[in-house]
């Protein structure tokens, strides 16, 4: 079996070949990681096929419902290269937002290269962020937005912080399709990446690690 496959069938949606898949992958030794982004990049071809209009709704909650369940299985094996450092990182999808895959797989690689996650969950309001990051200490928050229509919520989280007096001991990353570098500062986060594999290396940098 190759990567190839368990990108066709999650593609393919079918449900119940997609964990058997995976198991057989991590059995056979492939690096967990590779089988995340084979996940990713199904998940991609998906959306393109839901803007094709080849795809709709219900393909796309039977194929998060699908990834979800391959993200159980793998997040213990992403765990398992854990080596320690225990900076808190709060994750989170912004309010209005109910998109949380991309989230969970940046919370897989945070602890699988070792931080501890705090995870607020999606749609989250920004006075539960404000809440954690008092609570917690942590210096970094990383935000999901998937939806034009929320963008705008990483400037409420952005404002909250300030009025909080949180802003100057925390640092503002965002992802998500709808962003960039350019419109991601404009809602007042530090920083932004595409992917995150790139999201981990650029929390490091943040944290000058
Ligand atoms: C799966 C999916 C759903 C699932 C979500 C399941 C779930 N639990 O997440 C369901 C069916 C629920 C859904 C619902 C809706 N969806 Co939807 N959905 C998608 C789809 C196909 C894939 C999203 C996804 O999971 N991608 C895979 C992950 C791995 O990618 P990702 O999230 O981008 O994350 C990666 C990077 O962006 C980055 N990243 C993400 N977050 C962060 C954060 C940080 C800090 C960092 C560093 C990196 C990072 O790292 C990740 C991994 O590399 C996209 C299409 C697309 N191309 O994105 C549409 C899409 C996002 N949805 C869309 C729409 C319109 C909707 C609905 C409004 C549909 C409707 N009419 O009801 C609802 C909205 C519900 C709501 N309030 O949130 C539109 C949004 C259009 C827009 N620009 O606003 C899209 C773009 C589809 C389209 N082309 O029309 N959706």
């Amino acid at each position: 079996m190759t990567l190839d496959e368990i990108t066709k069938t999650l593609v393919n949606l079918e449900a119940d070949e997609i964990t058997k898949k995976v198991k057989a992958e991590l059995d056979a030794g492939t690096d967990p990681k590779k089988i995340l982004k084979a996940l990713t990049d199904g998940m991609n071809e998906i959306g393109e096929l839901y803007e094709k209009k080849e795809y709709y709704l219900t393909e796309l909650v039977l194929a998060g419902e699908m990834m979800k369940d391959t993200l159980k299985i793998l997040g213990p094996k992403l765990k398992a290269e854990e080596y320690g450092r225990k900076e808190k990182i709060i994750c989170a999808t912004v309010r209005g937002d109910n998109h949380d895959i991309g989230k969970n797989i940046l919370k897989l690689m945070l602890l699988s290269a070792g931080f501890e996650v705090i995870d607020l969950g999606k749609d989250c309001p920004e006075n539960k962020i404000v809440k954690a990051v008092k609570k917690s200490g942590a210096k970094i928050v990383a935000l999901s937005a998937l939806l034009t229509m929320t963008i705008e919520e990483i400037a409420v989280v952005d404002k909250a912080l300030k009025d909080a007096g949180l802003r100057d001991q925390v640092k503002l990353i965002v992802g998500g399709a709808p962003l960039d570098m350019e419109v991601a500062k404009k809602m007042g986060a530090d920083d932004y990446a595409a992917d995150a594999i790139s999201g981990v290396r650029h929390i490091k940098a943040l944290l000058e690690m």
